[in-house]
């Protein structure tokens, strides 16, 4: 018979349960500033409900009414600099750190309340009810709240989807060499979703002080915890990874402070990640003023027994006990926190005209203009002012295209320590899979960091950074294809930061990501993103034919607030062309193409590694054509000016592009065309692309699957006999 041996994780998993010596001993001042938030965000979310139920809130508003006390508690535990982040359900987050933010000492609702948090509540409810005078002028509503400046970075619709860049914001703020730690908030249904574990991994792996903290409010919508995991005590995913973790009455502020305390000390002296798992309850369902028992996945009597629990009332009942507070105070703090809400209310609604007695709406001058329906998706390239541009005063020579992609990086790396590559093996292997990032890691030991296998956690940890904004970060991407791994932080969270939460913030992230087409990686790793990229509305693409562009537009890239995603090619890889002999600091500016080959008879719009396999066409087949370099290839960037230039002269146009039909850029592309060229084109567009699969490992059925040279000297010869 073998031996047994029980093995325990390296990690601590502990059970806090308050005393009544703990709530004897605990600091008056810490009390009544819970007793204040707690009421006030209590007051609030029903304020809230109010509205919805007159229907005034568009969309949903997530209730928090029953789990104020874990936000209370542990927001009372952070630092202004800590930088706390949440999901769907956040106003009492939010509301916690906003709060803490402008009233650091406390305030108290018997008294006239300070301007400063009249404005956080009446900011707060504006943006819930999606007007012009809310965090985000209303685009983000409930679901969406944002306040950098008081280190709430934002709060997520996408289950899970905050996480990740939370470890970005940890990892931002130990770079930076301060001690402050990063919060997210999620419920029980996300600590069951990829991102959350992925990120539980890459924080432990890189000891990031970022707690991981679980509202545990029994359901997720209507499924209960037990039904949707074998281990329904969430704190013990914790250990599993390696992380410090404690289960606490959520329903007891004084328990989750002092958890939250313990965990706080803990990052803070640098060992690590930190769960905390507040066992907690929503009063209501999911969202909107009915309990969940009226929609019968659980009882009326389960709903009583939880708020018979309630922590305003548990804190409540200590305080007074201890003489820290009257029930005539108590009573006139609810009733301070109910008054403040209306006042919020009246700037923001007026009596309907016409409607039933006490029937309100929004006040029309609240509402944002909807012209500003697309403001600010993408930046104003203010930060090009001054950039010096390429030209002819860059000695150029022919240079290897791989050495040219690691010497920009080296350059940028030497002359901005905010730069940090990350991304798998990009630390090893002599510079990567490919030699990109070839003798940075000696240059830079900590700013050149090798991945876990996780997509979706680094790609979101770099949006993290971005969005805490001391950092630039850049994402290696081995293969694009795996940009449909981290599609929720690429498309959800990065692509649609600036615009969602008000179209001011910068999101300066740069991914690059290889195509392999050609290289017998078969139908996962070929794949060209421009054509899914180019749908995603924050984001820019570039994509270099040249190690001279590449060197430019890699330094506009990191030079630029907007998410820019830079293309390269394996076939570009280790050939050579023009590049710099040793000028490493000029930019090729947004928005502007090169025209390769000037021709009267058709103008070639191509991009990557097809520009080469172009021009060899256009030479083969003897048509006089127009080979235009794209560069720029996002709806923001395009250069019309170029492109309209040349189809006035060609009246015909060829989009050229290697991959599948199906994720095409060119079918976006030639819409747009026709749309702003229409009457200067003689014929309908033409196109080549690959075939409808994407390309197989078989040498054969890969080559017939995309195209190059031949599939493009073949359309220029179906344009010359049109
Ligand atoms: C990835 C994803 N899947 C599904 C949803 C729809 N959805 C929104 S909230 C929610 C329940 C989340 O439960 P939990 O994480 O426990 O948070 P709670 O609502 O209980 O606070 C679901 C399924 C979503 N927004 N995102
Ligand atoms: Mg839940």
């Amino acid at each position: 018979m073998p031996e047994l041996h029980p093995l325990q994780p390296e990690a601590t998993w502990t059970a806090l349960v308050t005393t009544d010596a703990d709530w004897d001993e605990a600091d008056p001042a810490l009390l009544a500033a819970m007793f204040h938030q707690l009421v006030l965000v209590r007051a609030f979310e029903e304020y809230v409900l109010e509205l919805a139920a007159a229907g005034l809130v568009h969309g949903p508003a997530h209730s928090s009414i029953g789990q104020e006390g874990g936000a209370v508690g542990s927001v009372l535990a952070l630092a202004p600099g800590d930088e706390i982040n949440g999901s769907h359900r956040g106003h009492h987050q939010f509301l916690a750190k906003a709060l803490q933010h402008v009233a650091p000492k406390g305030f108290d609702l018997t008294a006239e309340l300070p301007d400063e948090i009249r404005t956080v509540l009446l900011r707060t409810l504006a943006e819930i009810c999606g007007l012009a005078r809310g965090f985000s002028h209303g685009r983000g509503g409930s679901m969406h709240l944002q306040w950098k400046q008081a280190g709430a970075m934002g709060t997520n619709a996408i289950v899970g989807g905050g996480v990740p860049l939370a470890a970005g914001f940890a990892w931002a703020g130990r770079q930076a060499g301060t001690d402050a730690v990063a919060v997210t908030y999620f419920g029980d249904g996300a600590a069951n979703i990829g991102s959350t574990l992925e990120t539980f991994n890459l924080a432990a792996a890189w000891r990031l002080p970022v707690c991981f903290f679980v509202e545990n409010n029994q359901y997720a919508v209507s499924t209960s915890v037990a039904e949707a995991t074998g281990e329904p005590r969430l704190s013990a995913r914790g250990p599993g990874f390696g992380i410090a973790s404690w289960r606490v009455d959520g329903m007891d502020p004084l328990a989750v402070h002092l958890a939250m305390r313990e965990a706080v000390a803990h990052m803070r002296e640098g060992r690590g990640p930190t769960l905390v798992e507040a066992d907690t309850y929503r009063y209501f369902h999911q969202n909107g003023p009915f309990p969940g028992s009226a929609f019968r996945y659980r009882s009326k009597q389960e709903e009583a027994q939880w708020r018979a629990r309630d922590p305003i009332e548990l804190l409540a009942g200590h305080m007074i006990r201890r003489g820290l507070l009257t029930e005539a105070a108590r009573d006139a703090s609810v009733a301070g926190a109910k008054s403040a809400m209306e006042a919020a209310g009246e700037m923001l609604l007026e009596p309907k005209p016409g409607g039933k007695p006490g029937e309100r709406r929004i006040r029309p001058a609240e509402w944002p203009d909807p012209a500003f329906v697309d403001v600010g998706v993408r930046g104003d390239l203010s930060e090009f002012d001054g950039a010096r541009p390429g030209g002819d005063d860059v000695a150029v020579h022919e240079v290897k295209f791989i050495d040219a992609v690691a010497e920009v990086m080296r350059r940028r790396m030497t002359a901005d320590d905010r730069i940090v590559v990350m991304g798998e093996d990009v630390h090893r292997l002599s510079g990567g899979t490919n030699g990109a990032t070839k003798g940075l890691k000696d240059a830079f030991p900590d700013r050149i960091l090798g991945t876990p296998i996780s997509e979706n956690a680094f790609t979101g940890l770099a949006g993290g950074i971005a969005l805490d904004g001391r950092f630039r970060p850049v994402v290696e991407f081995m293969y694009a294809d795996f940009m449909w791994v981290a599609a929720d932080q690429l498309f959800n969270q990065v692509g649609k930061a600036r615009h969602m939460f008000g179209g001011d913030g910068p999101v300066p992230l740069v991914l690059r990501s290889k195509v392999a087409t050609g290289s017998g990686y078969g139908s996962q790793h070929s794949m060209d993103p421009a054509g899914v990229f180019a749908t995603a509305p924050g984001w820019r693409i570039v994509a270099p034919s040249t190690p001279y562009d590449y060197v430019g537009l890699m330094n506009a890239a990191l030079r630029c607030e907007d998410p820019v995603v830079v293309i390269e090619h394996v076939d570009l890889y280790n050939s050579t062309g023009p590049g710099p002999v040793d000028d490493y600091d000029y930019h090729l500016p947004v928005g502007r193409a090169a025209v390769r080959r000037g021709g009267e008879a058709v103008t070639v719009v191509a991009y990557l590694s097809m520009v080469a396999e172009a021009l060899a066409a256009v030479a083969e087949s003897g048509v006089d054509a127009e080979v235009i370099d794209l560069r720029w290839l996002d709806r923001a960037s395009l250069d019309w000016e170029t492109l309209g230039a040349s189809v006035r002269k060609t009246n015909r146009v060829l989009i050229v592009e290697q991959g599948p039909v199906g994720t095409s850029y060119g079918g976006w592309l030639s819409d747009e065309i026709q749309r702003r060229l229409f009457d200067w084109l003689d014929a309908p567009i033409m196109r080549v692309t690959g075939g409808e699969a994407s390309p197989s490992i078989s040498k054969v059925l890969e080559r017939a699957a995309y195209a190059r040279r031949e599939e493009v000297a073949e359309a220029l010869r179906r344009a010359g006999e049109a």
